[in-house]
């Protein structure tokens, strides 16, 4: 058989070196991209970045693992694929040079194929979705625990039982936007960041106050997302194995000042936590035994 390059073959080749040019591109932009998100402010987003944020938890490298090395090679070879059928069918078979189509409508063994391939392709997904699932609702052996309430008023407070220390609760509020000191976040930091000690088991029940917002609890470096519905207690947990300080915001749309709601976590020390503690018990426990006092002062025994 004799092998000749016709227009068309050459105009084929061509394009398909251009489509490996632009993939080879794309694929440096995006370890580029990835590399410049490494940098930075650990736990909060950044201008440019791309993909998940660095994960912190064993449950959020899960995630990262799950995203980064199943979903999206199988979409973007699906993509690829996708593409190139188009390309092939506006090349292969335009007026010019198919000037007669064929009136084939039916092929069984195609048609089964692409029945049976993406039913394939989806098992291949939901095995490691469902483990990750599987891992994020069991709940292990807490260290500690800690109640986030979103409020009324858009705000979170967060609840330290007395058992373990705590026996307090404070709102987290963003800070004033026009007065932010340097080096703040916009729209990220707030008064009072809920601190909790570093490789510690830490069990989250998430609700919302009685008058009735829903608001979503997230902290993206986490793999922690769960909503916070008046009436019911939502629990889930994470386990922090990197010091810093860690920012989401609501996920819900919660009405007038959804956006002005971040959820802050500083991951510390253990000795930092326990320091914290007995300042936090101080600061924070004061303001609720201070009107206890003041009306027990009045009272004649
Ligand atoms: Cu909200």
């Amino acid at each position: 058989m004799k092998f000749q390059m016709t227009g068309a073959d050459a105009a084929r080749a061509k394009l398909s070196r251009a489509f490996a040019t632009a993939g080879a591109a794309f694929t440096g932009w995006v370890l580029l991209a990835g590399a410049a998100a490494a940098q930075g402010v650990l736990g909060a987003p950044r201008p440019g970045q791309m993909g998940l944020p660095e994960p912190v938890t064993p449950i959020a490298r899960e995630m990262n693992f799950f995203h980064d090395a199943i979903l999206l090679p199988i979409i973007t070879v699906i993509c690829l694929f996708v593409l190139a059928l188009l390309v092939i069918v506006v090349a292969k078979f335009d007026e010019k040079a198919n000037a007669t189509p064929s009136r084939t409508t039916h092929h069984t063994g195609l048609e089964v194929a692409w029945t049976i391939i993406p039913v394939l392709i989806l098992l291949v997904i939901a095995v490691p979705s469902f483990r990750l699932l599987n891992h994020q609702l069991t709940m292990p052996d807490a260290d500690m625990t800690i109640k986030v309430t979103g409020n009324s008023s858009w705000a979170w407070t967060w609840t330290y039982p007395k058992e373990e220390g705590g026996g307090f609760e404070f709102q987290t509020r963003l800070l004033e936007q026009d007065k932010l000191p340097a080096g703040k976040l916009k729209l990220l930091d707030v008064d009072n960041e809920a601190v909790v000690p570093v490789n510690k088991t830490v069990r989250l029940q998430i609700t919302a106050d009685v008058v009735g917002i829903i608001h979503s609890f997230v902290i993206p470096s986490f793999g922690v997302r769960m909503d916070a519905v008046p009436g019911r207690l939502n629990e889930t947990w994470f386990r922090a194995e990197k010091e810093g300080v860690y920012y989401g915001q609501c996920s819900k749309l919660c009405g007038k000042d959804h956006a002005y709601m971040p959820a802050v976590i500083r991951v510390v020390s253990e000795q930092e936590y326990k320091a914290w503690l007995v300042k936090a018990r101080k600061e924070f426990a004061a303001v609720e035994d201070a009107p206890v006092r003041l009306a027990d002062a009045g009272v004649s025994r």
